[in-house]
């Protein structure tokens, strides 16, 4: 089937895997985060009240880190894509760094939060956040020193999930970047997308566990295989 074929609305999933070539971990991998740290210690409310230093610091590194990093060809690519498509682009990630953003992305949708983002446990305000957390600076709103990382944990609701949803109920073609499909929500879009009658492309280092559910796997590295697919959008 062509993919690409006539397309107006194009709504992209990404994973941690758009981010690995730039140097940050993914989550499954050998090695990768999960393995240094059990998701039930660092990634839940629960671990966050029974051991709150052990968690705003798990954070504090990995927005520290950032500074290290820099996108890649697929973050780029992805931004020429809403710069020179004609139809409607959503761009929607799960990951929580600000790759998109440097790579040129304005419009991201970060469902699962963001590193540079703080969200406040007393007024729940959202605040842009670049600093650590582990000294417990104050609200800039309501002064109370009960930041957190303005993350989604397990356990807890994803962002604009209907927005989401609106998106993938008309969009022409769904397309899953560099994720392994082992988290819901998000690793139902695709089901939601073919229910929908799109066409669903996954490009991936390797299968994932929704790869039954598109109509097209490519193998291979998002550096390589994002700038292709991009090119062939826009040259179609
Ligand atoms: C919720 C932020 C509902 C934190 C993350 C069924 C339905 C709904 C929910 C559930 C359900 N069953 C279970 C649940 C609960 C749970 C869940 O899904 N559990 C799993 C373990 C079964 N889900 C939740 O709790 C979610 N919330 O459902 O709320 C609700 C309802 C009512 C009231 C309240 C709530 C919230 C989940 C969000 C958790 N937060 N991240 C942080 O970053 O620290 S999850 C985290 O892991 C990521 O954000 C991502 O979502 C997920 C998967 O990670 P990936 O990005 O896929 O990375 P991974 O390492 O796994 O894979 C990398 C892939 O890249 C691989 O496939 C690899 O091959 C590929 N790759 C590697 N290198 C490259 C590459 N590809 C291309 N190029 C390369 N170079």
């Amino acid at each position: 089937m062509d993919v690409n074929a006539k397309l107006d609305r194009i709504v992209i999933l990404t994973g941690a895997g758009i981010s690995a070539e730039s140097g940050i971990d993914t989550f499954r991998a050998a090695g990768g985060l999960w393995e240094q740290h059990r998701v039930e210690d660092v990634a839940t409310p629960e671990g966050f009240a029974r051991d709150p230093d052990l968690v705003l610091n798990f954070y504090d590194m990995r927005r520290a880190a950032l500074a290290n990093v820099v996108p890649n060809p697929a973050h780029e690519a992805l931004a020429r894509l809403e710069r020179e498509f004609s139809g409607d682009l959503l761009l929607v990630t799960q990951n929580v760094d600000d790759l998109h953003e440097r790579g040129g992305s304005a419009r991201v949708l970060h469902m699962h939060g963001e590193l540079k983002s703080a969200l406040c446990a007393s007024c729940e305000t959202r605040t842009r956040w670049e600093a650590p957390m582990l000294d417990r600076p104050p609200c800039p709103v309501c002064r109370v020193p009960s930041l957190r990382p303005d993350v989604v944990w397990f356990g807890e609701m994803p962002y604009e999930m209907d927005r989401i949803y609106r998106a993938i109920e008309s969009c022409d073609l769904f397309v899953s970047i560099g994720t392994s499909g082992a988290v819901y929500p998000a690793a139902g879009f695709v089901q939601e997308a073919r229910r929908a009658g799109a066409r669903c492309l996954e490009l991936n280092l390797d299968y994932s566990e929704g790869s039954r559910c598109f109509h097209e796997t490519r193998l291979g590295p998002a550096s390589e295989l994002v700038p292709r697919w991009v090119a062939d959008v826009l040259g179609g």
